[in-house]
């Protein structure tokens, strides 16, 4: 991941053969992101000499080593097999977090929101490392193991946060990774109990009779049409666009083909259904593309 000064950029790959052949190069999934800087505490440079109150855990600040500036957090003196951590919980919505580390003899392992997301291997280098994050406030554990008694060589610096917005839109939306993309929001789940291309759709969870679920795709990529394949057996389903209802869908035995032009802009797609009776409603949304 790097970041580059705003505007348009042409990038190129080169590779040299080192013998006659199809070098075996691949390049896969290149994407783009507008990033901006998260307001609130931090970055965490930790020049102030001491550790910033977000922080927890046994790890002090000192400046034994750092990536920038003079102080860094640095684990405390450990016995063999002791295990040492510094917790971060930062309270303002991001989408990323970047962060150098250095780990020398010890492994590092980070936990985001009590779930290890890697273990960073010793190495004579500072790591720096850029982690995609679902939008929302999140704990960050870093945790160091001694393979012998002293203070780890470990140091951890330049800690910043982000959020990071695609440039030209996610989506089309086959739900054929398996599971909800970030831009959807609401208790409908990915399954694949039916489906109108591959394998999977958006699919309302469990509901008591009458009560009503929904599903909101907020897309923020410039886009003038919205198409998807809608079946919707014995419920109604209603659309919204950007609060307003726009149409509701009649019961069916055949996958809706729905193409609606909009606006230029972004907008704010709700699909809600309303149960006739208990269970999960024979409703399943498809094929969300917007052009
Ligand atoms: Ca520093
Ligand atoms: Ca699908």
């Amino acid at each position: 991941m790097i970041d580059v000064t705003e505007g348009a950029h042409t990038y190129k790959w080169e590779v040299e053969a080192t013998q006659s052949g199809r070098p075996s190069v691949y390049l896969d999934d290149v994407s783009f992101s507008y990033t901006t800087p998260v307001s609130g505490p931090g970055p965490y440079g930790f020049e102030d000499g001491f550790l910033p109150p977000e922080f927890s855990g046994d790890w002090e600040v000192d400046n034994m080593a750092k990536f920038s500036g003079s102080f860094s957090l640095h684990p405390p003196l450990l016995a063999t097999a002791g295990i040492t951590a510094t917790e971060l919980v930062y309270s303002n919505t991001h989408t990323q977090i970047a962060f150098r580390l250095y780990t020398r003899y010890n492994n590092t392992t980070l936990y985001i929101d009590g779930v290890p997301y890697n273990t960073y291997s010793g190495s004579t280098n500072w790591h720096y490392i850029v982690i995609n994050v679902d939008a929302g406030a999140h704990t960050y554990r870093w945790e160091v193991e001694a393979t012998q008694s002293g203070r780890p060589s470990v140091y951890l610096d330049d800690i910043s946060f982000s959020n990071t917005a695609p440039v030209s839109g996610p989506g089309p939306y086959g739900f054929e990774d398996g599971f909800l993309p970030p831009e959807f929001t609401g208790g409908w789940e990915v399954d694949n109990l039916a489906k109108f291309s591959g394998s999977f759709s958006l699919h309302p969870p469990l509901l008591a009779t009458a009560g009503t679920t929904a599903t909101e795709l907020v897309y923020s990529g410039t886009h003038t049409q919205i198409a998807f394949r809608l079946y919707t057996r014995y419920n109604n389903t209603t659309l919204y666009i950007d609060g307003v209802p726009y149409n509701t869908y009649s019961g069916s035995t055949n996958w809706h083909y729905i193409v609606i032009d909009v606006t230029e802009g972004a907008h704010t797609y709700e699909w809600e259904v309303e149960a006739t009776q208990g269970g999960r409603p024979s409703v399943y949304l498809d094929d969300v593309t917007l052009n």
